[in-house]
């Protein structure tokens, strides 16, 4: 591994352990399977400060974390692939607004910038919930209430877990960059040489 690949992969490593532990916190539980939390933070942050590719690794990761911690929920194996791999991979998305984001804060205009990350968590948490919502409906349908479809239980269920995670981290997110944008580029170029 390159020595320039090695703070962003520490970096990916620990994020995605940040997530985990984030998610075991009590959140604000609307449902059995209605969770808002604000885990998908720290994917957040790496994906604004490394980018698209370290955001993905990380969620991989996380999803990982889930499965070897015995966290996972195991309907059939294409569910199991769908919601713990690709799906949480996914928040890596918000990665693809990391240069408009840079840019705008280096150049000092807060608001844009801010923008810019909640569009990002906007377009990252949506490419997550996507995935839970059509498992929901292939796998998760028969948990639904009586003469409920399954297209709209999983709407319900899916719809209001992201929006309310996706609003929980956009105020978590805005409050600790307003307070510190350093966060986003502090130490980066700070290789860690142990060649
Ligand atoms: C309707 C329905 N119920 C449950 C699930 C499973 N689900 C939902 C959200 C997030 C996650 C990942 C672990 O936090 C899971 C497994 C679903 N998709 N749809």
């Amino acid at each position: 591994m390159r020595s320039k690949q090695i703070q962003p992969m520490i970096e990916t490593s620990i994020m995605a352990a940040l997530a985990l532990i984030l998610d075991l916190l009590p959140s604000i539980q609307l449902g059995p399977w209605i969770s808002i939390s604000f885990a998908m933070v720290p994917i957040f942050l790496l994906s604004f400060r490394w980018g698209f590719h370290y955001g993905v690794l990380s969620g991989l990761l996380w999803g990982l974390l889930q499965v070897v911690t015995g966290d996972a929920y195991f309907l059939h194996w294409l569910q199991f692939l769908i919601e713990y791999f690709v799906a949480f991979a996914c928040v890596g998305f918000s990665g693809l607004f990391m240069n408009i984001i840079q840019k705008k804060f280096n150049e000092g205009q807060r608001y844009a910038g801010l923008g810019f990350v909640i569009l990002a968590m906007f377009v990252g948490s949506f490419a997550r919930y996507i995935w839970h919502y059509i498992a929901g409906i292939v796998f998760w349908g028969s948990y639904a209430p009586k003469g409920q479809p399954a297209w709209l239980y999983s709407l319900v269920v899916n719809g209001s877990a992201w929006l309310g995670s996706f609003l929980f981290c956009s105020l978590v997110l805005v409050f600790v960059l307003t307070a510190s944008s350093r966060v986003l580029t502090a130490n980066r170029n700070n290789w860690i040489n142990i060649s």
